[in-house]
């Protein structure tokens, strides 16, 4: 039956998620002993702490252990970037939702009741939500941040049009389908093994050693996959990862921690709010001669990923444009929410959604589309960023152009102004949306990864890396590696649960390198054993050149003929002959350098480049709308798998048309998220989502940086629904052609009708 193993291999975890098979955190078989935890969180956004009293709590029958900051063996300590991240609250609570103590107990309803019984007095402090207030009362996270390029100030002078405004994009659940959670192990010598829904198994793990204060390889941390994280398990899935650690360390029993639907949305942070004010400049004939922009990002309580975030909308403040004079500043302000967190893009969007305000508001100074200022300021082969990198590979106008020949586009907008002049309560939108998205961490370090590769005696082969599956198809193409390196079929390959003890130092499994990176690194692994294979089958054979020697599907093959040496027998004699059959390897990005002092150089392995176009239906008596179609031209270099890119890209369009549209997080005055459950808060569901959404794929670009030079597929087509905001605006202008719009996401249908007759 290899045919139907095949298959399955193939799409492993799809036939497992289809049959309801595939394990999640919660789905681990329940340990002997196994306590639950519960946590109390702060019920203000901001505060002293006057009594934590917990002695009621302890009375509570099958408490097991109750554990405030005092507890804590090793340092409370959880910020990555900056420590400024209690696990547990000390002195002051700083959010709605901030943990201050651990319970575990014998059932889940006891340790709630423990929580319950807690005394908790806090005197309130004057919270603060608004970044830009923030900004006022110097509340940063870390000073500013300034790019630059050209010479702004005196640029203003060439210009025909300046235009300024200001822009705001909400925030946004990530809304995985498996919530946050863990269960932690104590070992025999004193060390725990975390089981942790993480994206950062290196990450879980160095906060818990810290936490426990014991050295990292007392720390083992296995995760098999998510379901989900979007960004949102970044970081986040560290303080309850770190708070299972400390109850299974503390009660020597092992404990498990999950949070419920609301408890997530509640707890943990989201994608960053940004209030931006924006100037940009052009000449009559669309070209963008400058543009400056302050950026106010609301980080929440503490740094955690903020100021890498920020780093990154600073990267990509331009968008797909080439500018010659640019000056960007980032602020990153503390606020009394809970610590904003990388989400998909990871502040990319937020920047390229201003850059396209700007470009919205320009048109509409020199009354001509948006599109002709886009495509006339489309970066070009080896123009220069304001980061000092250049534009290689520039595949920016070939995408524009395919979409507009593919789609018939000229045909589409005669149709739309037709439709427009036809109805009066009606109205279509049509926007093209560019992307250009740098690949690499920003941070030059966490490009790297390690893989390790075992052939068994039968000739099965099991591949371990630092990438976690969380939905995205990594395992599948890593599976794709090895059998290409091999040429041996997919289902002698196995791709291995991400375990801190196989793998070490790993990088979060995020930045839409994963594939990338852990590719890379699992290839020259199975390249280093290949080479060992090719030696032996020379031995074999008696010949001395083993560059003369081939394996092609499961055979071995001498100056291109087949020899009756096959990869069962190949790999038995390799054994027989006492030669490894197991390699690691490690993979570092060749080529970054970046000059944070002068914020200049060279920070991408390369740029993933596509075109969008959108067209909606607005009703201008409901404020109702329909995203009709998003058609893309997407730069996926040389695709690896065409389904699983095919996936990432529709996942992301609809992903990004939420966070524009009818995703909308509201807070009480006092900093409580109201919108706390699926009731509340709107995703797009199949009905809303695009009637039709065409991916088609730009044919002849090939990127030596990828595997099999393909090109990340994870973050990049999430800003292509950014394109459905600008539609609505344009839809809405054809309702309402006087009005000059404000800039502000999310465009709810309750803010298109405020916006049409407010
Ligand atoms: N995470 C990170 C990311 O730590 N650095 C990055 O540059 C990044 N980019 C996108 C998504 N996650
Ligand atoms: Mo990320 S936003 O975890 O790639």
């Amino acid at each position: 039956m290899k045919s139907r193993d095949t298959r399955i291999n193939f799409s492993a975890d799809a036939a497992l998620h289809t049959r309801g098979e595939s394990h999640f955190i919660d789905d681990a078989p329940l340990a002997e002993g196994l306590l639950y935890a519960a946590v109390l969180t702060s019920p203000e956004a901001h505060g002293k702490i006057k009594n934590l009293g917990t002695k009621e709590a302890q009375k509570v029958p099958g408490v097991r252990g109750l554990f405030t900051s005092e507890d804590i063996p090793g340092e409370n300590q959880i910020g990555v970037i900056i420590p400024d991240e209690p696990l547990l609250a000390e002195d002051t609570v700083d959010y709605v939702g901030q943990p201050l103590a651990l319970v575990v107990a014998d059932s889940e309803e006891a340790a709630g009741k423990a929580v319950r019984a807690i005394q908790l007095e806090i005197e309130e402090l004057p919270p603060v939500f608004d970044p830009r207030k923030a900004f006022d009362k110097g509340f940063l996270i870390v000073p500013p941040r300034i790019f630059s390029s050209g010479d702004v100030d005196s640029a203003w002078e060439e210009c025909d049009v300046i235009v300024e405004g200001r822009a705001e994009s909400g925030p946004q659940e990530h809304l995985y389908l498996e919530t946050q959670g863990a269960h932690a192990f104590p070992l025999e010598d004193g060390g725990v093994k975390i089981i942790s829904a993480t994206q950062s198994p290196t990450g879980v793990q160095r906060a818990a050693a810290r936490v426990l204060g014991l050295s990292l390889h007392k720390v083992e941390v296995e995760v098999l996959r998510l379901g989900g994280a979007f960004g949102g398990k970044e970081e986040q899935a560290v303080p309850w990862a770190a708070m299972a650690a400390l109850g299974a360390f503390m009660s020597k029993k092992p404990v498990k921690l999950v949070l419920h639907r609301h408890e997530d949305m509640c707890l943990t942070g989201k994608r960053h709010p940004y209030s931006s004010d924006f100037k940009i400049g052009l000449k009559n004939n669309g070209e963008i001669i400058a543009y400056e922009i302050t950026f106010f990002q609301n980080a929440g309580a503490s740094a955690d990923l903020s100021p890498s975030i920020l780093g990154r909308t600073l990267f990509h403040t331009t968008g797909s444009y080439y500018i010659p004079n640019v000056r960007a500043t980032g602020i990153s302000c503390r606020t009394n929410l809970p610590p904003n967190t990388a989400c998909r893009g990871f502040g990319g969007p937020q920047a390229m959604f201003v850059m396209e305000a700007a470009i919205f508001k320009a048109a509409r100074a020199l009354d001509v589309e948006p599109a002709v200022i886009q495509k006339k300021n489309l970066l070009k082969e080896g123009d220069q960023f304001h980061y000092g990198m250049r534009a290689h590979n520039c595949q920016a106008l070939r995408c524009w152009e395919a979409v507009e020949k593919r789609y018939d586009c000229e045909k589409t907008r005669k149709r739309v102004e037709e439709f427009n002049a036809a109805n009066p309560l009606i109205k279509k939108g049509l926007y093209f949306m560019p992307v250009c998205f740098g690949i690499s961490f920003t941070n030059k370090t966490l490009n790297q990864a390690g893989a390790l590769v075992h052939i068994y005696t039968d000739g099965s082969v099991s591949v371990s890396t630092g990438a976690v599956e969380m939905g995205q198809g990594v395992k599948v193409k890593i599976i794709q590696v090895a059998s290409r390196v091999f040429s041996i079929p997919a289902h002698r390959i196995r791709i291995e649960s991400t375990n801190t003890s196989k793998v070490a130092n790993t990088s979060p499994t995020a930045a839409s390198t994963g594939a990338d990176l852990n590719g890379k690194a699992a290839e020259l692994a199975c390249r280093a054993i290949y080479m060992r294979l090719k030696k032996e089958a020379a031995d074999e054979l008696g010949k001395e050149n083993p560059d003369e020697i081939e394996i092609r599907d499961e055979a071995v093959y001498y100056q291109g003929e087949r020899t009756d040496i096959t990869w069962n027998k190949l790999i038995q004699s390799m054994y027989q002959n006492r030669i490894n059959l197991s390699a690691q390897a490690h993979y570092a990005t060749p080529g970054l350098n970046f000059d944070k002092g002068r914020e200049k150089g060279e920070p991408f392995a390369y740029h993933v480049f596509g075109t969008a176009i959108t067209e909606v239906s607005l009703d201008c008596l409901r404020g109702t709308y329909e995203i009709d179609s998003v058609q893309v031209v997407h730069d996926g270099g040389t695709v690896l798998n065409e389904l699983i890119d095919r996936g990432q890209a529709e996942g992301g369009i609809v992903q990004g048309i939420g966070w524009l549209t009818v995703e909308e997080l509201l807070y009480s005055e006092d900093g409580r998220l109201l919108t706390e459950s699926l009731s509340s808060y709107k995703v797009p569901d199949i009905y809303f989502a695009p009637e039709k959404i065409e991916v088609y794929f730009l044919p002849d670009s090939v990127n030596p940086m990828g595997i099999f030079n393909s090109k990340a597929i994870g973050e990049p087509p999430f800003m292509y629904g950014i394109g459905s905001y600008y539609a609505l605006l344009s839809a809405m202008g054809a309702f309402r052609p006087e009005r000059d719009f404000e800039i502000s996401a999310p465009l709810t249908p309750e803010k298109v009708l405020l916006s049409l007759y407010g």
